[in-house]
């Protein structure tokens, strides 16, 4: 089923329109510090606030959906490492196949568990080729998930492998650095991605600086992914919204 939530997606994607997600980390994130960041993103814009971690080490997941959805308009997408992550109370989720990976339990059988539970729940499912890059150090998603991520310097294998995961179906990829990383996805990388593939592409991990996300922007992210840098400093999803609307200033004269 094609959902309402994608559908937006890629018409924000075709006319040329890019959009900010917010990762909040239940692991990570306070109470006050979540209502921070929704205050601020009433005068910031951000379309998608993504929920998840690599571990989800307590219970807050649910608290802090609930939390989104009393204050908040913004859909939440699930962004699950694991199908014990799924939550009927969110949007939508990022059902993500690591295709970066050589690990069934990653690629199809998590998703085996979950099918039956996403089938009852309302969750608009969005199929999503996860691609993990080298940017450094080994991050957790990387050694949870006991795959060996893509190497920084190889646009065209990243290339190759989000081409495959579009050919099989996936209707979004997500370049990922993983979560703090020393540097994110190289713009050569989303380049060759945009080059091989017309589905949106989300990038994220590591961008922490306004010129990090206005590098992956104009390398063709329809979606740059903020985590890390604002749990700590909340003001920067100011200076970040900033740069997605630049660019959407640009492609509403166009
Ligand atoms: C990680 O893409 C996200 O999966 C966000 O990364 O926390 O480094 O912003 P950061």
């Amino acid at each position: 089923r094609l959902t309402s939530l994608y559908d937006g997606l890629s018409k924000r994607r075709s006319h040329g329109r890019k959009s900010l997600a917010i990762l909040l980390d239940p692991d990570n994130l306070t109470e006050a510090g979540c209502r921070k960041v929704l205050a601020l993103s009433e005068t910031h814009p951000v379309d998608y606030f993504f929920v998840g971690g690599s571990l989800v080490m307590n219970s807050h997941q649910t608290a802090l959906i609930q939390q989104i959805k009393q204050h908040s308009a913004v859909p939440v997408l699930l962004f699950p490492s694991h199908s014990l992550h799924l939550d009927p109370q969110a949007d939508g989720i990022l059902l993500l196949s690591l295709i970066s990976g050589r690990n069934p339990e990653f690629l199809i059988g998590q998703h085996v568990i979950a099918a039956p539970l996403l089938r009852q729940s309302n969750l608009q499912i969005l199929p999503t080729g996860y691609l993990l890059v080298d940017t450094g150090r080994q991050t957790t998603a990387s050694y949870m998930s006991g795959t060996t991520p893509l190497p920084y310097d190889k646009p065209t294998i990243a290339a190759c492998t989000a081409m495959a995961g579009e050919q099989l179906g996936l209707r979004l990829m997500y370049l990922d650095g993983g979560s703090g990383a020393m540097y994110p996805v190289s713009a050569a990388t989303i380049r060759a991605v945009r080059q091989a593939v017309d589905v949106p592409i989300i990038v994220g991990g590591g961008i922490n600086t306004a010129d990090k996300a206005q590098a992956a922007l104009a390398a063709g992210a329809d979606v740059i992914v903020v985590g890390n840098q604002v749990e700590k400093n909340p003001e920067f999803l100011g200076e970040v919204s900033r740069v997605v609307q630049s660019f959407n200033t640009v492609a509403d004269v166009a």
